[in-house]
């Protein structure tokens, strides 16, 4: 099945200042979209019901990716769940409202794989959704994200909006967040690398014990599978992305040792929260829709470390925190 997506159509990307609209946006201009719209968070409060339908009815956007939302990585979503439940629950919420007044064509909402359950079986799929309790240091944020599936389903059932979901896994690559104290634990880690390694110094501290395991999933890959979403995907239910491979933070840790500071000890400080014991998606949804990644781990991240050399001290100046992820 293949959805029309003219390179004329008006198109929205909600967040293209964080990591992952910043990817969209990238894709969306090699593709040669001419009429791509964005507005920085000082031109469009997306918490403003009544700023955000008077943007939509003077931009007229035909497509939207809803990807905006204040996140953050395990620290940060402990530490301030008040912003990350309000901020995208408001988000979410306006943006999908408005989209729905305005006769938006199609939206493509971007979601957490934090979504399910703790202690769910793994690989994760899809049906597991509100199957079991949220790990507490991310359930805030896990709820808004929740609700905004819910939301592009209670629109489509209502009034027939055609409002899909994407529930992206661990994200990184260029543009991500590296302050220590917001970012997720692959630019933390490879900024902490980077730091020692510049410094001279050669212990670097790990949080938690190290057992955790992840998935993650270049950015770049996950824009194309937007793109292809958009493209190919018109149902209720949502879609996991993801590699359908994981490795423990430890193992993570080492082959950023050895790409950023060979020889470099690690310390782990298990006064810092594990967070959620494992988290890998089932991804034969979207494989049987005929989408998989091309970027490896390893190739991603000395790709993302080379951007990172180019542009820390810019980096180095920001939160982060606002931006726009999984
Ligand atoms: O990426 P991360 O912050 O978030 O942490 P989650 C993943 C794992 O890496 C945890 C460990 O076990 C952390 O304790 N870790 C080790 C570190 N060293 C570090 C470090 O220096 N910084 C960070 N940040 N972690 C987030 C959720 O969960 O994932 C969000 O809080 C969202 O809601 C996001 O879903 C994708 O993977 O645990």
């Amino acid at each position: 099945m293949a959805i029309d997506l003219p390179r004329s159509a008006r198109i929205y990307v909600a967040g293209h200042r964080g990591l992952v609209g910043a990817a969209i946006v990238r894709r969306l201009r090699q593709e040669g979209f001419g009429n791509v719209l964005t507005a920085t968070r000082e031109q469009l409060d997306l918490r403003d019901q009544a700023a955000v339908n008077y943007w939509f009815r003077a931009n007229r956007p035909e497509h939207v990716f809803l990807v905006a939302g204040t996140v953050g990585g395990i620290l940060a979503n402990s530490t301030r769940p008040a912003e990350f439940i309000y901020d995208n629950l408001m988000i979410h919420a306006t943006v999908v409202h408005a989209a729905h007044l305005h006769g938006v064509r199609r939206l493509l909402y971007l979601g957490s794989s934090c979504i399910y359950p703790r202690d769910c079986p793994q690989p994760i799929r899809e049906e597991y959704l509100l199957t079991g309790l949220l790990e507490p240091t991310n359930e805030p944020y896990a709820i808004a994200k929740v609700s905004g599936i819910k939301l592009c389903q209670a629109y489509r059932r209502q009034y027939g909006c055609d409002f899909i979901s994407a529930m992206p896994t661990n994200l990184y690559g260029p543009h991500d967040n590296f302050d220590l104290q917001s970012s997720h634990v692959l630019p933390a880690l490879m900024r902490k690398f980077h730091d020692a390694r510049t410094a001279g110094r050669d212990e670097v501290t790990i949080w938690g014990t190290g057992s955790p395991r992840r998935e993650f999933l270049h950015v770049d890959d996950l824009a194309d599978a937007c793109l292809f979403l958009m493209r190919h995907y018109d149902q209720d239910e949502h879609v996991n992305v993801g590699t359908g491979e994981d490795l423990s933070i430890r193992e993570l840790a080492e082959t950023l040792r050895e790409v950023v500071a060979p020889g470099a000890r690690l310390v782990f400080d298990s006064g810092k929260p594990d967070g959620t014991p494992r988290k890998l998606l089932d991804v034969s949804r979207l494989h049987a829709l005929g989408w998989r990644h091309r970027i490896g781990l390893r190739e991603g991240i000395e790709s993302t470390y080379e951007w990172f050399r180019q542009n820390h001290d810019q980096q180095a100046l920001q939160t982060g925190l606002h931006a726009t992820t999984a």
